[in-house]
C-alpha cells in the first residue's frame, strides 16, 4: 500500500480545481473561468486498489495585493510544507510569463520532488509549441517528469496517476474508503452556491 500527499500547485486559472474534481471522481472544488475562484486549501483523497492519494488543492499562486490574497498565498506556501510530492500546473494555452516564473521559484524553493502538468492541451491548436515549453520549464527545474494533460477531458490523466503513486512512499490508508474530502456537507453546497454566482454574474456582465 502506497499513501501520500500530493500538493496542487500553479497560478490562478490553471486548472487545480478541474484536476482535483477529476482526480477524487466527484465535484468538490469550484471551478470558475475567473482567477482566485479557490481561497481556501481543499483536501480530496483519490482511493486507488493499492494507493491512497490525499490531494491538496490550493489558491492560484499570485503576488498578494490586499488582505485576503495575502492569506490566499499563506495557503499556498502551507501547501508546500511536508508533502511528498508537488505537482505544478500550467495552462499550456498561454504564453511563458514572469507569474509563472514566480511559480517555479516557489517549487525550488520547497526542496520537494515535483512534476509538472501542461494543462489544457484540448485547446491546443499547435501540439509543437509543447515540447519548447517543456525545454523552458527543464531549463528553471529538474521537474521529476512531464505530462501534457486535460483536466477538463481527462486525456493524460491516467499517465498521470500511475507516475504520482510511483512516487509516494509506502504508508498506511489514513482515510476510510468511502471519504472523500475535509469539506462537511454544508460548507460544499454553500460553494456550489458561490460557484453559481460567479458564473451568473459573469454572464450578466457579459450580457449587459
Ligand atoms: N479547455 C480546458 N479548460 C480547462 C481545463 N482545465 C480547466 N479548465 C477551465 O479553466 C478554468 C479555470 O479552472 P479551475 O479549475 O477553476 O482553475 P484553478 O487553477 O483552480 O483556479 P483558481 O482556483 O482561481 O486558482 C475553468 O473555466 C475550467 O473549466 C482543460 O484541461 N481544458
Ligand atoms: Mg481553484
Amino acid at each position: 500500500m502506497k499513501s501520500g500527499f500530493v500538493s496542487l500547485l500553479g497560478r490562478p486559472n490553471a486548472g487545480k480545481s478541474t484536476l482535483l474534481n477529476r482526480l477524487v471522481g466527484t465535484k468538490i472544488a469550484v471551478v470558475a473561468d475567473k482567477p482566485q475562484t479557490t481561497r481556501e486549501t481543499i483536501q480530496g483523497v483519490a482511493h486507488f486498489p493499492d494507493a491512497q492519494v490525499v490531494f491538496l488543492d490550493s489558491p492560484g499562486i499570485h503576488e498578494p495585493r490586499n488582505k485576503l490574497n495575502r492569506r490566499m498565498m499563506r495557503e499556498v506556501k502551507n501547501a508546500l510544507e511536508a508533502r511528498d510530492l508537488l505537482l505544478l500546473l500550467v495552462d499550456a494555452t498561454v504564453p511563458f510569463g514572469r507569474g509563472d516564473e514566480r511559480a517555479v521559484e516557489l517549487v525550488r524553493s520547497a526542496r520537494t520532488p515535483a512534476l509538472l502538468a501542461l494543462n489544457k492541451i484540448d485547446r491546443l491548436v499547435r501540439k509543437d509549441a509543447l515540447l519548447p515549453l517543456i525545454d523552458k520549464y527543464r531549463t528553471m527545474h529538474d521537474f521529476e517528469e512531464y505530462f501534457p494533460i486535460s483536466a477538463l477531458t481527462g486525456k493524460g490523466v491516467e499517465e498521470l496517476v500511475p507516475a504520482l503513486i510511483r512516487r509516494l512512499p509506502e504508508g498506511p490508508q489514513y482515510f476510510p474508503p468511502d471519504y472523500i474530502t475535509d469539506q462537511p456537507l454544508r460548507h460544499l453546497a454553500a460553494e456550489l452556491v458561490r460557484e453559481k454566482v460567479i458564473q451568473e454574474t459573469r454572464e450578466a456582465r457579459l450580457a449587459g
